[in-house]
């Protein structure tokens, strides 16, 4: 978004007496248009570079010719204000130089890599309008995998719901499309993206006056897809050719999209610790460290997921990820990667600092509910809507105080609750619990015969976590199809 906000924001500011200064070169003959002499042009563009690209010079004057060369500035000019980049000072580039513009350097906001950040690990998307380009099942890869390529480099995950309130809405539009950056039909402009924030932060707009596809013969989807979310967890743009974040769409591109210096700032944004010993510290940014970077946002790994002993309080489903629950700590398995992302569960969710006993996802309602002793927690996207309530909410006797599991079967409707040897049935669409509860667990569910301690939901079957075993159980035929370690899921 910044590429095209800065300038923006230019024109808006220079109104205003004092914050912008006009004609930022002062030229030897005091034009303020490109000179027809080559010496001047050069010393027109060095003054330029030097004062809004950070360009290096000797004593003499002359352009430095260590690390970034003039060459690459110009480049990194041309490249912002979207002309051809060639390197040179052809006559376009000399017009921008010589036209008046703000004294805020592109260069301050262009190099840093980063910018606002989610105040969480796990990020909800939606896809609103899809593009007519591709079938709707490849756009929902497509994206699936951009999201995953800076999943696999963070301890961000991200969860697809269908909620218009999620934290990246995701729309193929075209020219005016209710932001103040319409689309430039095709090519120019491919894409934009919004930084963190509430409402239209974060959502992420495709020109669909493009010609979107899986390959090479128009632009390919998941490469701008990729890009655009870097900059809809924060990222700015790099000058670094060989980074995802580079302002030019580039095809092909290596298979591990990210280059060290995407890898380094993603996590300077979300994975402070680990970043403080990488690319920005080591490369000058060390002085801008941010207050949260110096507070154990991410301790370490607090439990074995692999232990064969291993146990789960709840597990359920949120999005497209399965949330497995133990103590005050959570492991995520989204279910399209094979990478699992863990923590403390306030890291995930910040005013959750207990254990849940039980949790529960009605995809309908795109909800998830969490349940530690007689409380419980809504959540919907990533944020816990309200305070927590209690569980007479659901028409429980007021001798219950708490419950083992919790699960939501879509075909029915009904939440199960469960409590030692017996459970309840509520009918989410009418909200009341069913007539004729509790009833014993062994009597309806031939198999399971021990204190459950947590169940799932997943492609038609019941899941219900006991011990240090996951027992598979079909419904319909009422028995028991499988049994697994618990921790199977999680890579084990
Ligand atoms: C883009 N951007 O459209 C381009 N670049 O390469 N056209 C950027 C997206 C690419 C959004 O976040 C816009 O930065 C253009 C121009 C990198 C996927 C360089 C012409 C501006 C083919
Ligand atoms: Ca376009
Ligand atoms: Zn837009
Ligand atoms: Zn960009």
């Amino acid at each position: 978004m910044h590429v095209m906000l800065l300038p923006c924001i230019c024109v808006l500011v220079s109104l205003l007496p004092g914050r912008c200064f006009t004609a930022p070169t002062v030229t030897p003959t005091g034009k303020s248009s490109p000179s027809t002499e080559p010496q001047l042009d050069l010393r027109l563009a060095t003054d330029y570079l030097q004062r809004f690209y950070d360009l290096q010079t000797e004593p003499s004057g002359r352009a430095k010719r260590s690390s970034l060369s003039f060459t690459s500035k110009v480049k990194d000019m041309q490249i912002f204000f979207g002309l051809n980049v060639t390197g040179s000072l052809d006559s376009t580039t000399l017009e921008v130089m010589s036209s008046p513009r703000c004294g805020v350097p592109d260069v301050e906001e262009y190099i840093h890599g980063q910018g606002a950040r989610w105040d969480k690990n796990v990020i909800t998307y939606s896809i609103g309008r899809y593009t007519r380009d591709l079938p709707r099942g490849t756009v929902d890869s497509l994206l699936e995998s951009a999201f995953g390529v800076w999943a696999r480099a963070s301890r961000l995950t991200f969860v697809r719901t269908n909620s218009r309130s999620a934290d990246i809405v995701v729309e193929f539009v075209t020219s005016d499309h209710g932001d103040l950056y319409p689309f430039d039909g095709p090519r120019g402009t491919l894409a934009h993206a919004f930084g963190p924030g509430l409402g239209v932060g974060g959502d992420t707009h495709f020109d669909d006056d493009e010609r979107w596809t899986a390959g090479d013969t128009g632009f390919n989807l998941f490469l701008v897809a990729a890009h655009e979310f870097g900059h809809a967890l924060g990222l700015k743009h790099s000058r670094n050719p060989e980074s995802l974040m580079y302002p030019n769409y580039k095809y092909p591109r290596p298979a591990n999209l990210l280059s060290r210096e995407d890898v380094a700032n993603v996590n300077a944004l979300y994975n402070p610790a680990q970043a403080r010993h990488s690319y920005l510290s080591r490369y000058g940014s060390g002085s801008q460290h941010k207050p949260w970077a110096s507070g154990p946002f991410f301790p370490r790994p607090m439990h074995n997921k692999c232990d064969p002993d291993v146990t789960f309080d709840a597990v359920s489903t949120l999005g497209d990820a399965t949330f497995f629950f133990k103590n005050r700590y959570l492991w995520i398995k989204h279910n399209a990667q094979d990478d699992i992302k863990e923590g403390p569960i306030s890291n995930f969710m910040p005013k959750i600092e207990s254990s849940i006993d039980a949790a529960f996802w009605v995809p309908r309602r795109s909800t998830a509910y969490l349940i530690h002793e007689s409380m419980f927690w809504t959540v919907r996207g990533s944020l816990i809507k309200g305070k927590p309530r209690s569980l007479g909410h659901f028409g429980f006797p007021a001798w219950v105080q708490d419950v083992d599991a919790a699960v939501h079967v879509v075909k029915t409707g009904r939440t199960l609750f469960f409590m030692h040897d017996i459970y309840w049935s509520y009918n989410e669409n009418r909200r009341v619990m069913d007539f004729g509860y509790p009833k014993y667990i062994s009597e309806d569910f031939p198999g399971i015969n021990s204190t459950i301690n947590a169940a799932v939901h997943k492609e038609g079957f019941i899941y219900f976590f006991i011990g240090p075993r996951v027992y598979k159980y079909d419904h319909t035929q009422k028995q028991v199809v499988g049994i697994e370690k618990a921790n199977s899921w999680l890579g084990c």
